[in-house]
């Protein structure tokens, strides 16, 4: 594998653990504020995102290279409404395929077609969680400032992610 190649996925393993605790702290946060369905949310996509990381660290030692275990940055903890929540969350996507995108150019750039294979399970990953956030933003939105709303809103969001999963088989 180019050190190039394996500089970027390298720094791939600290943004999917970085999203991992990210999403930790909107669960931790959503739990503190009474939305136990959203804390839900949150602690699975937070655990997706830390198997997401492992997948990365076997895959770059199996090829020769050596994964690094970075240092986590401290994740914002506080948020000001669910729309500040899920609009750092469709950032954080938004930042994570970004830089899956580089790989996949760099990839291109080296004819090494074996981690662009690779990483094409990322892409279809990030198009679903771009989606999923989006859909959930115009959810939001439809809502508004209406407390019931809120509520159904939290009591739901975990049927809301199964009918997706249940869509993409
Ligand atoms: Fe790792 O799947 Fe999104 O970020």
């Amino acid at each position: 594998m180019k050190p190039e190649i394996e500089t970027l996925l390298n720094n791939q393993v600290k943004y999917e653990a970085n999203a991992s605790m990210h999403y930790m702290a909107m669960a931790s946060w959503a739990d503190a504020n009474g939305y136990n369905g959203i804390a839900d949310f949150f602690y699975t996509h937070s655990e997706e995102e830390r198997q997401h990381m492992i997948k990365l660290v076997k895959f770059i030692n199996e090829r020769g290279g050596n994964a690094e275990i970075p240092a986590l940055e401290k994740p914002k903890s506080d948020f000001s409404s669910l729309n500040e929540l899920f609009e750092d969350f469709l950032s954080s996507e938004e930042f994570v395929t970004q830089k899956i995108n580089e790989i996949i150019f760099e990839c291109l750039q080296h004819k090494d077609y074996n981690v662009h294979n690779f990483m094409q399970w990322y892409v279809s990953e990030q198009l679903e969680e771009e989606a999923m956030a989006r859909s959930i933003l115009d959810k939001l939105t439809i809502i508004g400032d209406d407390k019931t709303g809120h509520y159904i809103f939290d009591r739901d969001i975990m049927s809301f992610i199964n009918t997706q999963e249940d869509t993409q088989q």
